[in-house]
């Protein structure tokens, strides 16, 4: 099934809670139901659907929600956290002693996730990492292998000539005896057929490896589940990467795989370069799936001294139309507290802030020099002109501009992008979609006097 359709199923059995004040055995027990054929349709294997519903019935009946929370924002809330915890809590690999093989479909993204994962535990661990191409059927193999890990470092092992795999990956690990991980590349697969199978299963049996990894593609729907359980029942998938979430899909399939084998995700690929990869964490995936944005992401980038219920109380703050120089002040400088606007920015729903999250490198470089400098140029203003950037006339702008070493002209850049924020964040608070969304994620509700 299509994930907008999981999505859209997962909110309609949520739906059924619209208006109520309690919840009522009759409703908790439609809307499980309904969530259990969404589950189904996602290919979440029978007694996965039913375990994962049974449980969100019975927290549903037994828990209270938050005071001020509406009931469909606590059972989306409830939902989310039972679907992290299918995916489970994410397994820590170290790259010492380790044999990985790569398999999946055709055209995954095994060869580049090959490349991505032995430079990441290269860089991030130190680690002395080789890697050995045993597709002996995509030509190029090898070739597309080195030339990613051109520059690394990174020994590839490789016999573009051969056409006997298990040969390729014994006589791999005795030439790169000594590396902490050894890496193996195959052949992807159109479906699992006879003479692939075999191939498989004798370099699985040569590389012995402790890990194995299905390679699959965030795009795979309905299909993936069944075949992850071909490979599961071929090597024993010990974990799975993710592929291509860069793009639109949203890795739903991913779920239904994970569920199948039972191996969780430990990486996900975000695009075609070798540094696109990343650890994969649940709770970002879930937000992704269900269409409520990385806010997780965003949460997490921020240092210790900030915590979630601050960002939750700007977030707030932005929303209720109330918008200062000293608001537009605390935005600034939670941003630059989180990191560069650039790490921000991407993990924001591409949406959210009037498309931020779509702007271009240059723009966003662009973006944080500003800040930097209306930070000096507001430090020369009192607390009245910051409440109040309308006072703000010609010759207070003159003392201001003396005042932080910078020029009028600068100081009158300043008022124009905070009239321009406001009008961001007007728009947002207009757009009634944008702002349910933020809200929920948020874990705000209308009745908060948001309205
Ligand atoms: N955008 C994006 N593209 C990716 C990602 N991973 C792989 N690709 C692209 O997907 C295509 C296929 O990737 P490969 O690594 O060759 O896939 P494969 O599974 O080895 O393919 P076969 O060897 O033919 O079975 C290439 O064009 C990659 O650049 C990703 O995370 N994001
Ligand atoms: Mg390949």
């Amino acid at each position: 099934m299509a994930l907008e359709g999981f999505k859209r199923r997962v909110l309609g059995s949520i739906g059924l809670l619209k208006g109520k004040r309690k919840v009522d055995e009759d409703t908790v027990k439609e809307l499980s139901k309904s969530l259990r054929r969404a589950l189904l349709e996602a290919d979440f294997n029978v007694r996965q659907a039913k375990e994962l519903t049974e449980r969100i019935e019975r927290r549903l009946l037994e828990e209270e929600p938050r005071p001020g929370i509406r009931l469909e924002t606590h059972a989306m809330n409830l939902i989310y956290s039972e679907l992290v915890r299918i995916l489970g809590s994410p397994r820590e690999i170290r790259p010492h002693n380790q044999t990985v093989l790569m398999v999946g479909l055709y055209g995954q993204g095994k060869t580049t996730t090959t490349a991505k994962l032995a430079e990441w535990w290269r860089k991030k661990h130190s680690a002395k990492v080789a890697v050995i191409e045993a597709d002996v059927h995509r030509p190029g193999a090898y070739q597309q292998l080195s030339q990613m890990l051109d520059g690394t470092g990174i020994e590839v092992y490789g016999e573009p000539e051969s056409s006997e795999a298990a040969k390729i990956v014994r006589k791999g690990l005795k030439q790169v005896g000594t590396a902490d991980v050894v890496i193996i590349d195959t052949a992807g697969r159109d479906s699992l057929d006879g003479d692939l199978k075999e191939e498989l299963l004798e370099i699985a049996e040569v590389a012995n490896a402790s890990e194995r990894f299905l390679v699959i593609d965030a795009q795979v729907g309905q299909a993936a589940g069944p075949m992850a359980s071909t490979f599961h029942e071929l090597v024993g998938v010990t974990g799975t990467i993710v592929t291509k979430l860069d793009g639109t899909a949203r890795g739903g399939g991913a779920l239904s795989a994970v569920s199948t084998t039972g191996a969780p995700i430990v990486f996900v690929g975000e695009g075609e370069k070798i540094g696109d990869f990343e650890k994969f964490e649940s709770d970002r995936f879930i937000s992704r799936l269900l269409g409520m944005g990385d806010i997780k992401g965003l949460i997490d980038l921020a240092p210790d001294d900030l915590d979630e219920q601050e960002a939750m109380r700007l977030t707030q703050r932005l929303m209720s139309g109330r918008f200062t120089l000293t608001d537009m002040y605390a935005q600034m400088e939670m941003m630059s507290k989180i990191g560069t606007l650039d790490k921000v920015l991407s993990h924001l729903p591409d949406t959210m802030f009037g498309g931020m999250g779509n702007m271009s490198v240059g723009q966003k470089r662009q973006m944080q020099s500003n800040l930097e400098r209306f930070r000096v140029i507001m430090d020369s203003m009192t607390q009245e002109e910051k409440d109040e950037p309308l006072l703000l006339k010609s010759s207070r702008i003159r003392r201001i501009a003396h005042g932080s070493g910078c020029s009028e002209k600068d100081v009158k850049e300043l008022l124009a992008q905070w009239n321009k924020s406001k009008k961001m964040m007007r728009g947002i608070r207009g757009d009634r979609k944008m702002r349910r969304q933020m809200q929920s994620m948020m874990g705000i509700d209308d009745e908060l006097g948001l309205g």
